[in-house]
């Protein structure tokens, strides 16, 4: 299994306090990024918290995906989580709505003719884009990994951020317990 690069914090947190930074911009070169604060459903248009208690409304999220030759990377960095806390994360189909359920399954490279998909054949970490982290003692992480294929037609909507470590058992593998919040990223 591809193990999921943590990387430093650093000049991502400082982006997502800055307002001008608040785009969601796909660029000619198809780098998604996606700059945003999650707030409940209510209110939000972006970053969508459906646990308060386990993502605050204000905390934020920045999610960076860029085509790379054969590759794609994903970065993940949030701001403002439960300290210490393990999450999981994961691409999803769709952007995010008001129901946790909006963002839809998993995005697959190759898609499981079984669905739901809990075979670890195909809901794992390299047919999927996933994007468990852990806090620190100020409620931030950032996470990174590199699947290796590029979207094609079909394309991921969002990040969704789960209560759980995600699984990789048969039978249970990609689930990560329930959807706490949800990034739209135009990967
Ligand atoms: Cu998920």
């Amino acid at each position: 299994m591809k193990r999921l690069v943590p990387l430093v914090i650093g000049g991502l947190c400082a982006a997502v306090l800055t307002p001008a930074a608040a785009a969601d911009t796909p660029s000619a070169t198809g780098v998604a990024v996606t700059v945003a604060r999650f707030a409940t459903p209510d209110a939000a248009t972006k970053a969508y918290t459906y646990d308060p208690a386990l993502i605050a409304p204000g905390a934020a999220v920045v999610v960076v995906a860029t085509p790379l030759r054969r590759s794609t990377k994903a970065l993940l960095t949030v701001y403002g989580l439960v300290p210490n806390r393990t999450y999981g994360a994961h691409a999803h189909q769709r952007p995010c709505g008001a129901l946790p359920t909006d963002a839809g399954a998993h995005h697959q490279h190759v898609v499981d003719p079984v669905q739901p998909s809990v075979d670890p054949a195909y809901a794992n970490p390299d047919n999927e884009i996933w994007l468990d982290f852990t806090t620190d003692d100020r409620g931030r992480a950032v996470v990174g990994t590199v699947v290796p294929w590029r979207f094609a037609d079909r394309r991921a909507g969002s990040v969704v951020i789960h209560a759980e470590r995600t699984a990789t058992e048969p039978g249970k593998a990609g689930t990560a317990g329930p959807r706490l919040g949800c990034a739209t990223v135009r990967f």
